[in-house]
């Protein structure tokens, strides 16, 4: 970044950085309090089981379902954020330097800017508020909770430096995972902040959108496929359906086939001089592989168990 030209823009709420190079930097916090809408809270995507009646042979499917079960709910995850150990409402944004880190078989990349309080890639929190905008609410998921009321989730942030990207510990394909807005943007498209313009503008009919695009990558680095998810929608002609998200929604990824790496990008219909105005931040949980993976896992644990069963203490190696 050396040599880079630096210009700084103060507005009412925040202040910028600019780089010539299109670099595009909030340097400041300042309270920017929106307005709490109604949140309509976490609900799954899926259809959940319903309970079986209990005759005998649901008995004997419902054993067989508690040994498979992982296979069946997002217990099988493979990134939860729940193993990432935070103080009661806080965030963790690399800060240490550490470069990233890993919720599962999961890793997630952070790059972090000392000196300029600068972040981007992943961070993750368990901050519960939801009427915090602006910049300090960057840290926060709207619906108050991580997915299914999960304590923690993983924050998002596509910036300048690098790929947003997360890494699974081997290739394999995912039924998808759980994404929503951040207070920052969610409130920046109801109300306006800094460059970022209110969606639909003054007259309320302008077509604006967000959008989350999913890309999956394999082992080689190439490119299997992209999945666009709107994380807010005013192209509609009858404005009472424009929406932004604010509750958990599941993103189907099994279209992307076999993956190793996924990366993230943010577009808006709100661009400038410097990419998109609507600030660029997404929240992230619950990681799910697809079912006959989480099957094989559970498979897996059957055989490890039957397996087991012959040995004695003291047996010694035992012959089959
Ligand atoms: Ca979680
Ligand atoms: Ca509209």
């Amino acid at each position: 970044m050396q040599g880079t030209v630096m210009q700084t823009i103060a507005d009412d709420s925040r202040r910028f950085l600019r780089g010539n190079d299109g670099f595009f930097i909030v340097c400041r916090r300042l309270r920017d309090v929106g307005r709490l809408r109604n949140q309509e809270d976490t609900e799954m995507h899926h259809a959940r089981p319903q309970p079986h009646t209990p005759t005998i042979f649901a008995l004997g499917w419902s054993l067989c379902l508690a040994v498979l079960t992982p296979a069946a709910t997002t217990d099988a995850a493979i990134a939860t954020f729940e193993d990432l150990k935070l103080p009661r409402e806080s965030y963790w944004n690399g800060a240490d330097g550490s470069g990233g880190f890993a919720s599962g078989g999961v890793r997630f990349k952070n790059t972090y800017v000392a000196g300029w309080e600068y972040w981007e890639g992943f961070a993750y929190s368990n901050i519960t508020d939801t009427q915090t905008g602006g910049l300090e609410g960057q840290y926060n998921a709207i619906p108050g909770s991580g997915q299914g009321r999960s304590a923690t989730y993983g924050v998002g942030y596509v910036g300048w430096l690098e790929p947003t990207t997360m890494t699974l510990s081997r290739p394999q394909t995912l039924q998808g995972l759980y994404v929503t807005n951040d207070n920052f943007t969610y409130y920046a498209i109801l109300n306006s902040s800094g460059p970022a313009q209110k969606f639909g503008r003054d007259s309320g009919d302008v077509p604006d959108w967000l959008k989350l695009t999913v890309i999956g990558k394999d082992a080689a680095g190439d490119t299997t496929g992209k999945v666009d998810f709107y994380l807010a929608d005013f192209r509609f002609a009858d404005n009472s359906q424009d929406y932004v998200v604010n509750s958990w929604r599941f993103v189907d990824l099994t279209s992307l086939g076999e993956v190793k790496t996924l990366q993230f990008t943010v577009d808006s219909s709100d661009t400038g001089e410097f990419g998109i105005n609507t600030p660029g931040y997404f929240c992230i949980d619950t990681v799910v592989p697809e079912p006959a993976t989480a099957l094989l896992l559970g498979l897996g644990t059957l055989v490890a168990i039957r397996r087991r069963r012959p040995h004695r203490p003291g047996s010694g190696e035992q012959s089959w």
